[in-house]
């Protein structure tokens, strides 16, 4: 029985070496996750407390940029293989955005490293969200704009198999991967504009020293432009899993593929225009427009809320087709040995905390409790740290026999692995949301403060420190275990076993379902006319206060009518 290796050699190959960048980033990353870990609560300290900085912007762009995203290509291209049945359509296209994105990873990893060097001048200490003031040096700026260029061209890789679907096709429903992969790609495409521009147009030339001055406002909001939709262009591929392959996993089939469609139009719609709620604390941003951002945040809930029952009715008819009964009884027919099954189970689980601390951060009055709190760090490790990468790591023991033809070295050590992160993830994530409310704040070496207590109500804070302490340990060694088993698989020689990568039809097909859902040029527009709704005022508003280049000194909270016409005026020269 031929599996996708067989089927498609060249693309299975963009696949594993997709898979291979980002297990190579997943390594390092986790490695100074855990010296960050142990050095912030005193545990261990290897480094000093200044090199702190640069292995936290490396642990940063390391897991959260480079893992996820190079994981994301690599699911991406096999997905829109398969769900379209077509080779790609110039694999000379698919190896160039591959080597685009490596080259400018590799500069970007070199530029934040060689800051622990000091013999080489060259440093980027400037956190993953990298806005101004902080400053790196260009190479990093050129390697960030090189990658994304990368991205564009990967997803006009996709775009372009989809046309050649489309052409032999005609008025048949989009596959429901090959839907996801587009839906979330055009809000890539959206979303990477703000960057781009704050990037090119300010970042690089202000590096190089071709400009003196920046407006940090300005280059703060451009980056949370970006800086929400990135969160869901990293879970776009564990719910691309979880609504096409957790089912099957589970035994069942997809409850609904119409609304796996909803679910992807309303974060295209509502991804962008909530980007302010990062900057509640900012001044310089008119309360309106936070409110705003507060608003469509809320209406934002509702896809992953929407995903919540859809998946997990799903995995309550895959148990119920496994024999499983009664109201809860059927979790135990669930196949808890299968490690691509718990770990996306147990992401899920986690998902459901991590989007309720979500909520907390969203809410413009409580956000002033949490924000730049360690609190926010609990969050994003229960999201992207668990959510998602959780689900790279399950999602890769069924993906691996498929581009590779081998089996999984170990299930043991998979389920092992999958376990340990997430018990290691429930103490330091637990411990993180808890420190945050005391006050203990995120991004800082030295978190205890000298001649200053905090008050605890519960527990202690020794008792809070030993919890991340552990948990950070523990995410490391399940890393650990997961690289071994990875490259053990890689390194097998290829046996004659049969590989299972049939996926089932959903209970409830596409084809009943409004034809509107699949008008991607539609929704499209919709999205960029919200962007606009959001986006114009507070920006036309931060570039009146202190100009495109920060030139002038004022720092006025709201926007006038009067104000806004002599912007405008401005503007238009
Ligand atoms: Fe967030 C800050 C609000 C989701 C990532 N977020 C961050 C930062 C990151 C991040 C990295 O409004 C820090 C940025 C920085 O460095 O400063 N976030 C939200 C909201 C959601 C949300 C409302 N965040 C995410 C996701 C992320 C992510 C997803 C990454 C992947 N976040 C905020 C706000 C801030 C913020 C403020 C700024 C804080 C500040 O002050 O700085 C929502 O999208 C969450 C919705 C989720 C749900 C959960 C649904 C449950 C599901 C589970 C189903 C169960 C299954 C399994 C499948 C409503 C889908 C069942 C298993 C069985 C066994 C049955
Ligand atoms: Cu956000």
């Amino acid at each position: 029985m031929s599996t996708f290796v067989d089927d498609y050699p060249e693309e299975s190959k963009i696949v594993q070496a997709s898979l291979a960048v980002a297990f190579v980033a997943l390594g390092i990353g986790a490695f100074f996750g855990l010296i960050q870990a142990l050095h912030r609560t005193n545990v261990l300290r290897i480094f000093s407390s200044v090199d702190y900085y640069t292995l936290l912007t490396g642990h940063g762009v390391l897991l959260a940029i480079v893992f996820t995203i190079f994981f994301l290509v690599g699911l991406f291209t096999w997905a829109v293989t398969k769900s379209l049945d077509r080779p790609a359509p110039d694999i000379r296209l698919t190896w160039a955005w591959f080597g685009l994105m490596t080259t400018g990873a590799t500069l970007v990893a070199v530029a934040i490293l060689s800051g622990l060097f000091p013999s080489i001048p060259m440093s980027a200490d400037v956190l993953y969200t990298f806005y101004a003031p902080l400053q790196a040096h260009p190479v990093f700026y050129i390697g960030l704009a090189m990658f994304i260029v990368g991205t564009w061209m990967a997803g006009a890789d996709w775009f372009l198999a989809y046309r050649e679907w489309r052409g032999e096709n005609p008025g048949e429903r989009i596959p429901l991967q090959t839907f996801m992969v587009l839906t979330t790609m055009i809000m890539w495409y959206i979303a990477t504009l703000g960057v781009a521009v704050s990037v090119v147009v300010f970042l690089i030339p202000w590096s190089m020293g071709l400009v003196d001055s920046v407006n940090p406002l300005l280059t703060r909001t451009l980056f949370w432009y970006f800086g929400h939709p990135i969160v869901y262009f990293w879970l776009m591929p564990a719910y691309l899993l979880w609504y096409t392959v957790l089912p099957k996993l589970a035994g069942g089939r997809l409850f609904s593929d119409p609304l796996a469609r909803v679910v992807f139009v309303l974060f295209l719609l509502l991804s962008t225009p909530v980007g302010i709620h990062h900057q509640y604390l900012d001044p310089g941003i008119a309360e309106g427009f936070k409110f705003i951002a507060m608003t469509n945040t809320m209406f934002l809930l509702l896809p992953s809320l929407l995903t919540a029952f859809t998946v997990v009715a799903s995995m309550e008819h895959g148990a119920r087709q496994r024999g499983g009964e009664g109201y809860l009884g059927w979790l135990g027919a669930l196949p808890w040995r299968d490690p691509a099954f718990t770990g996306m189970a147990l992401a899920g689980l986690m998902f459901a905390a991590g989007g309720f601390s979500g909520m907390v951060n969203a809410g413009m009055n409580i956000n002033y409790l949490v924000h730049n709190t360690l609190w926010v760090p609990g969050h994003f490790h229960m999201t992207v740290g668990t959510a998602v990468a959780l689900t790279m790591m399950a999602g890769t023991y069924w993906l691996l026999p498929q581009i590779t033809g081998k089996k999984v070295y170990s299930r043991p050590i998979g389920l092992l692995q999958v376990v340990m992160w997430f018990v290691g993830m429930v103490f330091m994530s637990n411990a993180m949301h808890r420190g945050g409310l005391l006050g203990i704040p995120r991004r800082t070496a030295e978190p205890q403060y000298t001649n200053f207590d905090f008050v605890t109500a519960v527990g202690s804070i020794g008792e809070i420190r030993m919890q991340i302490a552990l948990g950070g340990t523990l995410l490391f060694l399940s890393v650990v275990l997961f690289l071994f088993n990875v490259a053990a698989t890689w390194a097998d020689d290829r046996t004659e076993t049969p590989v299972d990568d049939y996926l089932p039809e959903p209970l409830s097909g596409p084809s009943g379902s409004p034809v509107v859902l699949d008008n991607l040029a539609l929704w499209t527009g919709i999205a960029i006319v919200l962007v606009v709704l959001a986006y114009t005022l507070p920006l036309a508003s931060i570039i009146g206060d202190a100009g495109l280049f920060g030139s002038s000194g004022g720092f006025p909270a709201t926007v006038t009518l009067d104000g806004l016409v002599r912007i405008i005026a401005g503007v238009m020269g």
